[in-house]
């Protein structure tokens, strides 16, 4: 005893599992936990304790601390690695060590969907993962490299694509999704990220209160004197029409001038050069002089360009031609016969011109960052490997006023909840139909209503848009929600002031709809709501839903940016779509055709699920908000999926790799089963003496068992469901020479 006590390891690990003595581990274990109420209390029993992860099962619950807690360092790490999930106290590693332990025993691949809204800890529960992986995974000093600039990948991205929002300082603009690439070692080989829907309005427009994203402040900031004047920058953020309207440069939480450090070095380490540095830093300083570009009108109401400095910055910075930029800005050109017509801007006009390049620049690059990432995370050994996915997507959100970035941003939340649904809930519970199993129906709320209104074909919410956006004539935002109307006049989760009872239509204006969404209602502007808009015609470009659907960027603008002398800004715009005359897709399609590739994606590997709860609305460190949680706790489904759980059967495989893995535990199987391996299965659960409700066995595939033939590739070939706390135990029976020489799952 004294010996073992000597181990450090287990010293850690008694000293951390009397800490996590509080409330329970794991709610499937609890006959109490399947109240709300009873849910609440241990989460908050446990939270008051900086204890912030609980289990269901093996999916994981995590509530935001809001504080740094001393639980993610080296020695819990290791504490964590190739050790069995349920004997330890819950954690974020023991998580990605069973999704890692798993893809090497079962040479599978696996995804892991963190989930939740808008700052209830997703981005820092992803770098979390990532680290475990890049830390404790063995490794070679080749791949050191590739696990650096993993790891480096998440400064830069963040820089680029996440700003302070009303809800989290550091919020996520754009959606991620990374493979990390494993080889048959389980050593970190390669990555590769992909990058969904970039808010870039932020570029130009910002809420009050609210940042443009950081990498803007950070080159002002901390950017060195000598680059901050070859940019031509002023040191202030005032200066910039594109930083100031948020009113918000300092927060708490953020050190622009760390940030820049941590951000420049990890260009170098993703293998960024000088000259690829040169030209990013070029197109970010131009976005910033973009915005200070402005414009009167002259005596015929024409745009002319106010004071001309600006201008030429853009043009020396983008390296393309002042006089010819300065036209593209003014004048719109159309094809006339074989003749091209010029036909000069209105002021407005020539605003939406400038923003729509402004926000063009930005999401281009970012595109080109991310695959510039994905270059030097390349796996260059094509030999098999496995995967693990990482989804850290922007959470739902809801603002005082929402608009289509909402619109986007809340549907592909709608579109993850569906995802878990189908996967745990209604995968599960039809798999106990299909295989034969007794069981009682759990009922949950399906949201596959609401993504259908949005997204379904010809008549959904996407559709009716498009249909508008792409209709020649005098289609406006209103002409759209009067479709809207026409179209989705009775649909439960759809309302607009028109179509309200008396006491909701005094909530909503004309220009709204409001969508009730799993995670509660949102109402959506349609049409533009900034001051200046407000006092033009509909018909003007705003910051309504067919124009940042639409997302326009006139033909001569892009010509102009083809042919410019930075590389990066060249590659950004290829002549293949100025030479184009297929209309480009709408924006709202693109993402919604993304998001099926992702479920595509998604679908093929095995899930593991991280739910993220906000604990406050304030940042408020320890701080628990019983309304809050609970209203989180009820929408995620968490109370639904615990019945499942404890009702149901966690633990299936086939009845092959079963037995694989236990057969240890009976004579009659061990060493060798030369039978059928269900009828081995068979063998080992009655020598445990297991009762007929611990365990399930699954259908046979018809006709094939029967004769000895059964095919191992068929899914219903499962030894069909094992409790997960009866699995627990008979984890715990295993041998430990068994235990030194597999890997747990
Ligand atoms: P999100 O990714 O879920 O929101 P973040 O992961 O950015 O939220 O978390 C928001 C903030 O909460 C962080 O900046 C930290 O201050 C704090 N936080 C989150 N998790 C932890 C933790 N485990 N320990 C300590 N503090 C934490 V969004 O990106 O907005 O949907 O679009
Ligand atoms: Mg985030």
């Amino acid at each position: 005893m004294e010996a073992l006590c000597k181990n450090p390891k287990l010293d850690l690990e008694g000293a951390l599992i009397a800490r996590d003595r509080v409330g329970i581990q794991d709610f499937v274990l609890l006959d109490a936990f399947t109240s709300e109420n009873a849910f609440l209390e241990n989460l908050k029993k446990r939270f008051s304790e900086d204890l912030i992860y609980t289990y269901i099962g093996t999916l994981l619950v995590s509530v935001n601390p809001y504080k740094n807690l001393d639980i993610y360092n080296q020695k819990q790490m290791d504490f964590y690695m190739g050790v069995n999930f349920f004997e330890l106290p819950p954690h974020i590693y023991a998580l990605a060590d069973n999704a890692y332990h798993t893809m090497l025993t079962e040479y599978n691949n696996h995804f892991i969907l963190i989930s939740g809204e808008s700052g209830a800890g997703k981005t820092e529960a992803s770098k979390k993962i990532l680290q475990y992986y890049a830390v404790s995974c063995p490794s070679s000093a080749i791949l050191d490299t590739v696990r650096d600039r993993m790891l480096m990948s998440n400064p830069v991205l963040e820089a680029f694509g996440n700003a302070k929002t009303l809800k989290n300082d550091n919020s996520s603009r754009f959606g991620k999704y990374m493979d990390i690439q494993f080889d048959h070692e389980g050593e970190a080989v390669g990555g590769h990220i992909l990058s969904y829907l970039l808010e870039k309005s932020r570029v130009v427009h910002q809420n009050h209160g609210e940042r443009n994203f950081h990498v803007f402040y950070q080159l002002i900031e901390g950017g060195e004197e000598d680059l901050v004047r070859q940019l031509g920058l002023e040191k202030s953020w005032q200066h910039y029409k594109y930083l100031a309207q948020g009113e918000c440069s300092q927060v708490g939480s953020i050190n622009d001038k760390n940030d820049w450090k941590t951000m420049r070095n990890a260009l170098s380490v993703i293998d960024f050069d000088k000259s690829d540095i040169e030209h990013l830093f070029g197109i970010i300083a131009s976005v910033l002089h973009l915005g200070n570009v402005h414009f009167e009108a002259d005596s015929q109401g024409h745009a002319s360009l106010l004071g001309h400095a600006e201008l030429r910055w853009v043009s020396k910075l983008l390296s393309v031609n002042v006089q010819v930029l300065h036209e593209a800005l003014t004048f719109r050109k159309f094809e006339a016969k074989s003749d091209e017509v010029l036909s000069p801007f209105t002021v407005d006009n020539a605003i939406y011109a400038r923003d729509a390049l402004a926000k063009a620049i930005y999401g281009r690059t970012f595109n080109w960052l991310v695959n510039r990432i994905n270059q030097s995370l390349e796996n260059q050994d094509s030999s098999r490997k496995t995967v693990i996915g990482l989804l850290d997507i922007y959470g739902f959100e809801v603002f005082h006023v929402n608009s289509f970035e909402q619109f986007c941003i809340n549907y592909c939340n709608e579109k993850l909840q569906q995802l878990f649904i189908q996967l745990t809930l209604k995968a599960e519970q039809e798999e106990y139909e299909a295989e034969g199993i007794g069981w009682e129906p759990v009922q949950f709320f399906n949201n596959k209503i609401i993504c259908d209104l949005v997204e379904e074909r010809h008549r959904g919410i996407i559709a009716v848009l498009d249909e508008e956006c792409l209709r020649p004539g005098d289609a406006t935002d209103l002409t759209f929600l009067e479709k809207l109307e026409e179209k989705m006049g009775h649909h439960p989760h759809f309302v607009t002031h028109m179509l309200a009872d008396k006491s909701t239509r005094r909530t909503l204006e004309r220009g709204d709809f409001r969508l009730l969404h799993y995670a509660g209602e949102v109402t959506y502007c349609v049409v533009g709501k900034r001051p200046p808009l407000t006092l033009t015609p509909l018909h003007l470009p705003a910051s309504g839903f067919i124009d940042k659907n639409n997302d326009l960027l006139y033909r001569n603008i892009k010509e102009v940016m083809h042919n410019s002398k930075n590389f990066i800004v060249r590659e950004c715009f290829p002549s293949t779509e100025t030479e184009s005359r297929r209309r480009p897709e709408t924006v709202a399609t693109q993402f919604k055709n993304s998001l099926q590739k992702l479920t595509e994606i998604l679908m093929a590997k095995e899930p593991w699920y991280v739910r993220c709860l906000k604990s406050n609305e304030n940042k408020r460190p320890g701080h628990f908000d019983d309304t809050l949680v609970r209203h989180q706790v009820k929408y995620l489904g968490l109370m639904e999926h615990l019945r499942v759980r404890r009702a149901g059967f966690a633990y299936r495989r086939r009845y092959e790799v079963f037995l694989k893995r236990y057969k240890p535990l009976c004579p009659a199987t061990w060493p060798h089963w030369r039978g059928v391996p269900a009828e081995g299965v068979a063998k080992l659960v009655e020598h445990l003496g297991y009762k007929p409700d611990e365990y399930k066995m699954g259908r046979f595939i018809k006709g094939y068992m029967t004769r000895g033939e059964a095919k191992t590739t068929d899914n219903s070939e499962y030894l069909a469901f094992v409790r997960q706390n009866y699995l627990n135990r008979l984890k715990q029976n295993l041998p430990k020479t068994v235990l030194d020489k597999t890997t747990w799952q």
